[in-house]
């Protein structure tokens, strides 16, 4: 399998889940903004949407979203419990995580970095921006609720979502939102800075 990141960017999160996978992977990074790299085409060609992730199984289907992907990675790792069984409660609880981050707070973080672009009218942008803020901060106040006296978003244990989570989340530091409120959030981002597959990847 192949997967298409941007370091940093939300793709980084499969990058991390294929790591804790020990799946057998090639990641391949990609420089959104050097024209001479022949991957920059290959990856829009092979995702007309323009985003990355972009993943290629053993069997060469191609998926572009990161639900579908992190999804794939973990059933494909069933020993290493990166999602909980199907048919229980803790998988919907586990997809109800991925549906708040891919739809809640990593859209929110997009709106921030859409900001600039939205107009040319500065008044414009910075309505954008204040929306986009206060969102965003109403999302980390319900994540740090949610994380009290746990170590993972479904408890003990690391799932896909919470290298998603990770990741997102730790956009704040590119738009200088101070993550000072959120106490269980930043103590979580730590613990999971700490795993050895963020290490190795982040
Ligand atoms: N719906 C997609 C969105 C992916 C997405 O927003 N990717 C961003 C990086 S975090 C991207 O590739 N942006 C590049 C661009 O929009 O030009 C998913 O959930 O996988």
């Amino acid at each position: 399998m192949k997967l298409y990141y941007s370091a940093g960017s939300c793709s980084t999160s499969c990058h991390i889940a294929l790591e804790e996978s020990g799946l057998k992977y090639e990641a391949i990074g990609i420089d959104w903004d050097n024209d001479k790299d022949p991957n920059v085409g290959l990856v829009k060609k092979l995702n007309p949407l323009g985003t990355l992730p972009v993943f290629i199984t053993d069997e060469g289907k191609v998926l572009n979203q990161n639900v579908g992907i992190h999804t794939y990675i973990a059933d494909k790792a069933r020993d290493k419990n990166l999602l909980p069984p199907v048919g229980t409660d803790e998988r919907a609880e586990a997809y109800t995580w991925l549906g708040f981050i891919n739809s809640d707070l990593h859209k929110s973080f997009g709106m921030l970095f859409a900001a600039d672009s939205v107009s040319s009218d500065q008044a414009v942008k910075d309505q954008v921006k204040k929306y986009a803020v206060q969102k965003t901060k109403d999302y980390l106040a319900f994540l740090d609720d949610r994380l009290k006296g746990k170590d993972y978003l479904l408890g003990k244990t690391f799932t896909v979502a919470d290298a998603y989570c990770f990741v997102v989340t730790n956009w704040a530091k590119w738009v200088d939102l101070p993550l000072d409120p959120y106490k269980n959030v930043q103590s979580y981002l730590g613990r999971v800075f700490e795993r050895p597959s963020v290490q190795k990847v982040y």
